[in-house]
């Protein structure tokens, strides 16, 4: 049954049963006091601003027994899967896979990689490791979608202007409707954070929608 979400530039019709919650990133090392995150300088109060409205968010989306997606951006511990164009950027100390203030950085298994306790999956939701900055690259997330006739994707997490919004676009390429909720995604920079959204929506909405917790709440209610 399809429910109507107020929604910019328009409001959208979706059925819950063919919609994903999709979080992205929600991992440690982006958003904890201490983490990698931190220690190159960023204010990671705005990023853990968006952890209530993705915990009410995914609450009624586990309430109502939608698709719940997490995704986690890391690599292999032998970094295999990391090109070296992605390796060679930073300062040594800093780079992917160096030790960090939790674990080497943005490796799996590390406790940095870890999602926040907060918005820890549930057994039997999807975790999707990904190598980039989108969701579907180089993983099973398209597969996943497809088994469950997926249409439409709810779009968390962080951070907006990287991996959120190259999720969407990855997304929108592949026909779904994306919908970026914006108090439930966040960015070291307020800036980018505005703007991103500002795309996603311009132009009759040329990446998809954007929405809120509270639109999708009511929605779901
Ligand atoms: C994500 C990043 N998750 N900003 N990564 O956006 O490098």
């Amino acid at each position: 049954m399809s429910v109507t979400l107020s929604a910019e530039p328009a409001d959208l019709d979706f059925d819950p049963t063919t919609t994903a919650l999709v979080i992205i990133d929600m991992q440690r090392d982006f958003l904890e006091p201490g983490g990698f995150g931190e220690t190159l300088g960023n204010d990671v109060s705005l990023l853990l601003a968006a952890v209530p409205p993705c915990q009410s968010v995914l609450a009624a989306a586990r309430r109502l027994g939608m698709l719940v997606v997490h995704t986690r951006e890391g690599h292999k511990p032998d970094l295999s899967d990391a090109p070296p164009a992605k390796l060679e950027r930073g300062e040594p100390t800093a780079r992917i896979g160096a030790p960090g203030p939790m674990g080497r950085i943005l490796i799996r298994g590390e406790a940095g990689h870890d999602i926040v306790p907060a918005l820890a999956p549930m057994p039997g939701e999807v975790v999707i490791d990904k190598p980039g900055k989108g969701a579907f690259y180089a993983t099973e997330l398209g597969t996943v979608l497809a088994d469950r006739d997926i249409a439409t994707l709810l779009v968390c997490g962080v951070t907006t202007e990287v991996c959120v919004h190259t999720t969407i676009r990855e997304g929108n390429d592949r026909g779904y409707r994306c919908v970026a909720l914006s108090d439930c995604c966040a960015s070291y920079f307020p800036e980018f954070h505005r703007v991103g959204l500002e795309m996603i929506k311009a132009q009759g909405g040329i990446f998809g929608w954007v929405s809120s917790s509270a639109a999708v709440l009511a929605a779901l209610a």
